[in-house]
């Protein structure tokens, strides 16, 4: 069963859209969760729209693994609310995505940091924790939609160097991770905000809202140690 297992992921992983290195996993898949912001949800599911900036209620119709993470519009900002995944990769500089849905300029952002300890996952934008923000320039607020879009991670102002617009231009920043054990903590800041999946890869021209990943892989609960165990032999 290993070597069937290990044989599939080797056809993927030499598929042409997938030349180089990936990882993905759900954001429903946690392994740890702080704070009463962050909710599961199944799809389809009826979320509250924001009536002050034009968003009528709306239905997330689907989802990766039937499932996304949360909280609705009334639950309040901020909160030092998180949920922390632990992933493993090779040394490499690594293109992260997220599946979001981000209608409006008050339902569009949450905070994210690497490598840091819970006690550090704080609401507040400073030098350890980043906001990442989904289409929050004005030149980019003319794609609000109650669908989902992958957006490149970035930050506000740094220190990581992908603003938003340099994320979405011709030069993205890619995250460079050193081998091994890694943690990302997403923590809750704009509420309306929602999150289905992760993905990261080296490949700095994939763009996963031209080709959804998942019709190369099969998203799997927590298997992302174990791909990164199995690239690591190649
Ligand atoms: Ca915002
Ligand atoms: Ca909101
Ligand atoms: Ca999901």
């Amino acid at each position: 069963m290993r070597i069937l297992i290990l044989l599939t992921v080797l056809s993927l992983t030499v598929s042409p859209a997938f030349a180089q290195k990936y990882i993905s996993w759900e954001a429903e898949n946690y392994d740890a969760i702080s704070g009463d912001k962050f909710e599961i949800f199944e799809a389809p599911s009826d979320q509250p729209g924001n009536a002050a900036e034009g968003v009528d209620n709306y239905t997330v119709a689907e989802a990766s693994g039937d499932a996304f993470i949360g909280s609705p519009n009334g639950v309040g900002n901020d909160g030092n609310a998180w949920v922390k995944y632990n992933f493993s990769v090779e040394l490499d500089n690594w293109h992260f995505w997220g599946r979001v849905i981000a209608p409006s300029v008050a339902d569009n952002s949450i905070y994210w940091a690497f490598d840091i300890d819970d006690a550090e996952a704080l609401s507040t934008n400073n030098a350890t924790i980043n906001i990442w923000d989904f289409y929050e320039q004005q030149a980019l607020r003319e794609n609000y939609t109650t669908d989902w879009v992958w957006f490149r991670l970035n930050t506000r102002d740094g220190p990581f160097e992908g603003t938003e617009l340099v994320q979405h231009g011709d030069d993205p920043v890619p995250v460079n991770l050193s081998a091994g054990e890694h943690t990302l903590h997403l923590v809750h800041r704009e509420d309306g905000t929602y999150i289905d999946q992760i993905f990261a890869t080296t490949d700095i021209e994939f763009d996963p809202n031209e080709t959804d990943p998942q019709t190369a892989v099969e998203p799997q609960n927590k298997l992302t140690t174990t791909w990164g165990t199995l690239k690591s032999g190649f």
